[in-house]
């Protein structure tokens, strides 16, 4: 029998947000039968549905209608742990996620379609759109979905694609099987989403189940959680902050930075003993060495997927970056207000401190920050954030959920008594104490950022309405 004799039947979509209603949308159009089932009372997507599909169950995840799949497709907002699935599961139901139907379904195309996976604690979204704006600029058709907001199964509408760029969470990769990418890799490993993986060897598990099947892949060499365990056979590239070395005769290729007497930085590749500079990072909009290993690992990702490199280069020198990415809000009374509501775990954070506390510290040693942290913590430990604030910050303000867990686990982790600490409940509030904090003439304080390092669904929609109402707040000042 083969797999889609054993999947034939009734198709049960759990979640009908944007991956729920595109698998819904796949699966009426391959002929299946379809029903769907969400948590809410009404799903704002409902009206959405096709026609054909009659099943529909809302208001709890019905456990009746799990139990009649022949498979599940699960939506990534869903914990394979939510009861109604932990009893599919046992029922022997085969559970996945979307991501599994686009490669399925690329799989039976006539023209193979290279997959570029990509997933990460961190630097997904930028480093996925540089990829997917690398291969547009080198004339390649290209769709770039998954995470970022477009569900995979809807770049599945072209049919003419000659390469797709995936960013995948780890809600979308514990389901997957032989993912057989191109290329594949994880950019870096810090603690996030431990409240629905349980502990870090389940986030590290979900996410090392993109490298099934790859046929390349890109590791961050400074990063030993970013390297698959069995690599034979697959074509490997390395990226680091460090110079890149290959000895003559062997064909291993790494990407590093390469910092010049005079301070100039450059983004360098060598093979079989030679080592080029590409790019003066001067020339780049996007600043910090955060950003410049995110340039290194869209260029391996690219020279996996065949892209040449000189539209590469020309693709990084243009981009600006994205929004709520330590992204330059304004200048007010002096003071600079960087936009970070992206970042929601603490290696975020963590990157987001260090590459602004280093710029700002380069021209003005007493130059400190003042840092807005706080929202959902999803059960991190943030005693691993507490030098870079004893270094860069002195100004600390807490807001939201877990506001006093956050500065409590800082306290006992050493948190210098030069840091100033409040507890301000909201982003307004910040704002307001930010302003009054930063007015004295003896304050080092020279750029206000938020960054907040947890999830914002405590008191907002998402990060993005986070980030508008922080930008909205200072542009107001
Ligand atoms: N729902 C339930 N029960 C639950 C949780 C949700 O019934 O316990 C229902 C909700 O009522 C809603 C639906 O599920 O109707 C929402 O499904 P979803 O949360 O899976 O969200 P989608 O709209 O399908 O968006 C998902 C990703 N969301 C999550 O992983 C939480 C989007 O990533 C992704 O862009 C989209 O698929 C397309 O692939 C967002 C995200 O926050 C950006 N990702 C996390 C992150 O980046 O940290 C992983
Ligand atoms: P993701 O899609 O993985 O969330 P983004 O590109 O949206 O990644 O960036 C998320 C957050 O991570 C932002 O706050 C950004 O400034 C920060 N960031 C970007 N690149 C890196 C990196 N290489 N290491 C750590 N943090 C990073």
């Amino acid at each position: 029998m083969t797999q889609s004799n054993l999947n034939a039947g009734l198709q049960v979509v759990i979640g009908l947000g944007q991956s729920g209603l595109s698998a819904v949308e796949f699966l009426v159009k391959q002929g299946f039968d379809v029903a769907v089932t969400d948590g809410g009372e009404s799903p704002a997507l409902a009206n959405k549905l096709p026609k054909a599909v009659t099943m529909r169950e809302f208001g709890g995840i019905s456990e009746s209608l799990l139990l009649k799949a022949s498979r599940i497709v699960i939506s990534p907002g869903i914990s394979l742990r939510q009861p109604a699935v932990a009893k599919a599961i046992t029922a022997g139901i085969n559970v996945v996620s979307d991501i599994q139907l686009f490669h399925e379904a690329l799989n039976d195309w006539e023209t193979q379609v290279p997959v570029v996976a990509i997933t990460g604690s961190n630097a997904k979204s930028t480093v996925t759109t540089l990829v997917g704006e690398m291969a547009k600029n080198a004339g390649v058709r290209v769709g770039v979905g998954g995470n970022i907001g477009i569900p995979a199964l809807n770049l599945l509408q072209d049919k003419n694609i000659q390469l797709a760029v995936l960013e995948l969470s780890s809600f979308q990769l514990e389901t997957v099987t032989d993912l057989n990418a191109q290329v594949a890799t994880v950019l870096n490993m810090s603690p996030d989403h431990l409240d629905r993986h349980g502990d870090m060897l389940g986030y590290h598990q979900a996410k090392h189940r993109i490298f099934q099947g790859a046929k390349s892949v890109v590791v961050n060499r400074e990063d030993g959680l970013t390297a698959p365990l069995l690599l034979k056979g697959v074509k490997q590239i390395s990226i680091g902050s460090s110079a890149p070395k290959s000895s003559f005769g062997d064909e291993i290729v790494e990407y590093g930075l390469i910092t010049e007497a005079d301070g100039q930085t450059f983004l360098a590749r060598s093979m079989d003993g030679t080592c080029e500079k590409l790019l003066n990072t001067a020339t780049l909009k996007i600043k910090g060495q955060h950003n410049y290993l995110n340039a290194l690992s869209a260029l391996a990702l690219g020279e996996l997927a065949n892209l040449p490199m000189e539209s590469m280069l020309n693709t990084l020198k243009d981009f600006a970056g994205l929004p709520h990415r330590c992204q330059y809000i304004a200048s007010k009374d002096g003071i600079d207000y960087f936009n970070d509501s992206k970042g929601t775990n603490i290696g975020s954070t963590m990157a987001a401190i260090k590459g602004l506390g280093e710029s700002y510290m380069a021209t003005n040693k007493s130059a400190k920050l003042l840092l807005i942290l706080g929202g959902q913590a999803k059960g991190q430990n943030f005693a691993e954030v507490v030098p870079l604030i004893n270094q860069f910050v002195n100004k600390l303000l807490f807001m939201g959920e877990d506001a006093d867990l956050i500065y409590e686990q800082l306290k006992s982790a050493g948190l210098s008594n030069q840091v100033v600490c409040h507890q301000v409940g909201s982003l307004d509030k910040a704002i307001e104490k930010s302003t009054s904090l930063t007015a004295s003439s003896l304050s080092q304080v020279k750029a206000v950022l938020l960054s907040p390092a947890c999830a914002s669904f405590d008191q907002f929609s998402g990060y993005e309405e986070r980030g508008d109402k922080f930008v909205k707040l200072v542009q107001s000042l």
